[in-house]
């Protein structure tokens, strides 16, 4: 459903199998060279979410080749398949359910950022606005369900919208709601579906940079 103009929810959107392939792509992904890391942030202080990036190398604040901030390793390729899996999320996202809304150009997602959050981490209220472009981003949620705080575009606080996100789960976020504000104050431990054999939640956004 429709969250925010812009921002629509699907639960369920990735069977049990397609979370299976997901979740062993992100295990290979995770592996060194230009893998799963800690992000530190300019303040002094360390995300508590980790995370892995394909195409572009996400730091606070923009995108590199290499991971800058890391091992210095080239990054890992962006799968033609997974732009392609964005590509269709936008689709039945937006579907008819959003009247008029500006696809951009989603045919184009070049980065994956793969978030990883055990059972104390976090993420605080952030816009992401390091893109280039205006195309949506699609955010795929694996694991443990969480609670996804979506806000507004003016402020850090109140008012939001707290959304439950499950394991299949897919949101997309464009248009007017591109650059909201947004966080993860909560994460479900052990709430991820057995069969994935995961601790913790994996959120993968898939994203146009924008850049050359
Ligand atoms: C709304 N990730 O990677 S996904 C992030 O669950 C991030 O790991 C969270 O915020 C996570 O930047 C939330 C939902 C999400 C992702 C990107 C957005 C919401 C968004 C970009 C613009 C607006
Ligand atoms: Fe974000």
């Amino acid at each position: 459903g429709e969250v925010a103009p812009g921002a629509v929810h699907v639960p369920g959107w990735l069977g049990i199998d397609r979370q299976r392939e997901l979740l062993a792509a992100c295990r290979e992904w995770a592996r060194p060279p230009a893998g799963l890391r800690t992000v530190h942030l300019p303040g002094g202080g360390t995300m508590t979410a980790r995370q892995v990036c394909l195409g572009r190398h996400w730091y606070p604040y923009g995108y590199a080749r290499t991971v800058v901030d890391g091992d210095g390793a080239p990054v890992k390729p962006m799968p033609g398949w997974l732009a392609e899996l964005g590509r269709a999320a936008v689709r039945d996202a937006y579907g008819e359910a959003v009247a008029g809304a500006d696809a951009g150009d989603s045919s184009a997602f070049d980065i994956a950022l793969v978030n990883y959050y055990d059972a104390d981490a976090r993420m605080g209220m952030h816009r992401d606005s390091d893109e280039k472009s205006g195309a949506p981003v699609v955010s795929l949620s694996i694991g443990d369900a969480c609670v996804f705080r979506f806000g507004n575009t003016e402020t850090r606080s109140r008012p939001y919208t707290d959304v439950e996100l499950r394991s299949g789960d897919l949101m997309v976020f464009g248009g007017p709601s591109r650059l909201a504000y947004h966080g993860v104050p909560r994460i479900h431990a052990g709430t991820a579906p057995s069969e994935l054999g995961l601790t913790g939640r994996l959120n993968i956004t898939l994203r146009v940079s924008g850049l050359d």
